[in-house]
């Protein structure tokens, strides 16, 4: 991974002069962006935690010292750090810090358990994995334990802790300043087969994105955003996300979980503006309100999987605040609704893309385009989509076209206006809430256990999450002697997988039901009336 960074070439030549020549990449750092923040909005709350709120000043000292004591456990420049840090206030600090050393965070879930850590840091080939050496208020896993049996031999575990936020700063910044058109960080693809790819995004590429979305999202240094979602993941860090929040001079309040009990005194306690939910969590929300507790709060964003129209008609009357559809991914286009768009536009589509240059096909089965209104596979390129994963050239030829538009796996259909609506998905990989699964992760897993013969996973629709989980097993015993569902959890458990990767229902059944070719017919197990044939 390390050489293939050195020889890296986010964009070809003329593409990325075309972008600077337009305006869009302006040749700022996330450290740029930090310390101009610094400088505008010093004494303004950027981050609350809990009962520790940093003014701009206070994020700049901490994000000097944790870089200085990161310089001192060896992280140098271009050195992958996997960062497993749940939503507090050390979250932004480590990404700032990192890249004052010019490290590159990979952004793991803190949902993610030993196995998917292990095999995050040796995708990224990580230097180190930093996380969080105090118990976190509401969360209740034990990060350092996790981190400690999931690195791979050579990997070390860092901690970050409350103390290195009072840390006083260093008289000098200990800085290797990245170039703006370098790898700032890598993200993590949903994962279908073969597993998740690396995503490697620029400064110069992503905070052009982050800039246009504080901007399409109103945000200015009177916004306070809630960070409800995973802060690492890309809806979280960029949509305007923390970053975002940052740049025009916002308070974000980190929120130990999203249920409405712990983010709703949250939002009264601190004047919270805006949030970012995936469809269940705007669901339960939905059901828990009790109206004027949310006064302050003027945006809902919901992304990260289909919103129903029914559940998106529910938002303004209800709670009494717009609603903001987001359909983004970590490879790049984000789209939304826009705050002053007509209310059929906004519960009915997944609203228009970022940036005027954001190239949007629809094609059929032999990528041909499709007039317009026809569903069809999403491709798109432009100013702030990656040409390429960080992997090898058979991925990547699959991924993307000759011409460079990345293949989303998405089905959408777009109106004369430019509008998309997601009507369904290609790819092999289950979206469950806003969770993205990979049913061969799964099933390679369960292929493990010793009494299954064979396995197939599939999402099923479900009412609040959109799809569930589901796999279907023929056991190598007679049927009646299959093991019980949960002992197959426990066994994926074991493995160290994240929990919102066990199946939510797991079948035994004789066969599975085959297409006219003899295949595995996944389409007939997602209808549970003709799963078991
Ligand atoms: C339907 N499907 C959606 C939506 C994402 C902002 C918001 C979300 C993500 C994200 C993100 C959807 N309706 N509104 O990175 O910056 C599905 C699509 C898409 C995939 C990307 C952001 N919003 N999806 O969810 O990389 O299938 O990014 O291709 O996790 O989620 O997933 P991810």
């Amino acid at each position: 991974v390390e050489h293939a960074l050195r020889t890296f070439r986010a964009y070809p030549d003329d593409v990325a002069a075309a972008h600077r020549a337009r305006g869009h990449w302006i040749g700022q750092t996330f450290t740029d962006l930090l310390d101009a923040a610094v400088e505008r909005f010093g004494s303004r709350p950027a981050v609350i935690d809990g009962d520790r709120v940093l003014d701009y000043h206070g994020l700049d000292r901490a994000v000097r010292a944790l870089a200085e004591r990161l310089a001192d456990d060896g992280i140098r420049r271009g050195d992958r750090v996997v960062l497993f840090l749940p939503n507090v206030a050390e979250h932004p600090v480590a990404v700032f810090a990192l890249a004052l050393l010019g490290a590159l965070p990979v952004f793991a879930l803190p949902a993610h358990r030993e196995r998917e850590l292990a095999d995050i840091a040796t995708r990224s080939a990580a230097r180190a994995i930093l996380t969080l050496g105090r118990p976190a208020d509401a969360a209740d896993a034990d990060y350092a334990g996790i981190a400690g049996r999931g690195a791979p031999a050579g990997v070390r575990v860092l901690l970050v802790a409350s103390a290195d936020l009072d840390a006083p700063a260093p008289a000098s910044r200990r800085e290797s300043p990245a170039r703006p058109d370098a790898v700032a960080f890598l993200q993590l693809s949903g994962g279908t087969t073969g597993g998740p790819k690396l995503i490697p995004r620029t400064h110069d590429d992503y905070l052009y994105s982050v800039r246009e979305s504080a901007a399409i999202c109103g945000l200015d240094e009177h916004s306070v955003m809630l960070v409800a979602l995973p802060a690492s993941h890309n809806f979280t860090m960029s949509s305007p996300g923390i970053l975002g929040a940052i740049a025009v001079g916002a308070c974000v309040v980190m929120c130990p979980a999203p249920s409405p009990d712990i983010a709703f005194p949250l939002i009264e306690r601190h004047g919270v503006t805006t949030v970012a939910l995936v469809p269940p969590l705007l669901i339960a929300w939905l059901d828990a309100t009790h109206g004027e507790r949310l006064r302050s709060l003027r945006t809902i964003q919901v992304g990260g999987a289909k919103l129903s129209e029914a559940v998106a008609r529910r938002v303004r009357p209800e709670l009494g605040c717009t609603l903001q559809q987001v359909f983004g991914m970590a490879e790049g286009l984000v789209n939304y609704t826009r705050l002053d768009d007509d209310e059929e536009t906004i519960v009915t589509t997944q609203g228009r893309p970022i940036s005027a240059d954001d190239e949007v096909r629809v094609v059929d089965d032999h990528d041909q385009p499709v007039p317009t209104g026809t569903p069809g596979h999403l491709l798109t390129r432009g100013p702030y989509t990656i040409r390429a994963y960080l992997a090898d050239d058979a991925v990547n030829r699959s991924a993307f076209t000759a011409d460079g538009f990345y293949r989303t796996g998405d089905l959408v259909s777009v109106d004369d206006r430019g509008y998309i609506r997601v009507v369904g998905r290609a790819k092999d990989q289950i979206n469950r809430g806003g969770e993205k699964v990979a049913p061969e992760e799964l099933e390679n897993l369960l292929l493990g256990h010793p009494v299954v013969h064979d396995v197939s996973v599939v999402g099923v629709p479900d009412d609040t999450l959109g799809e569930r989980i589901a796999a279907y097993v023929i056991p190598r015993r007679d049927l009646e002697q299959a093991p019980r569902a949960i002992e197959l959890r426990r066994f994926l458990a074991d493995r160290g997988v994240a929990r919102f990767k066990l199946p939510d229902t797991i079948e035994f059944v004789a066969a599975f039901p085959t297409t006219g070719v003899g295949k595995v017919s996944k389409v007939r197990q997602r209808t549970p009336e003709s799963a078991a044939r």
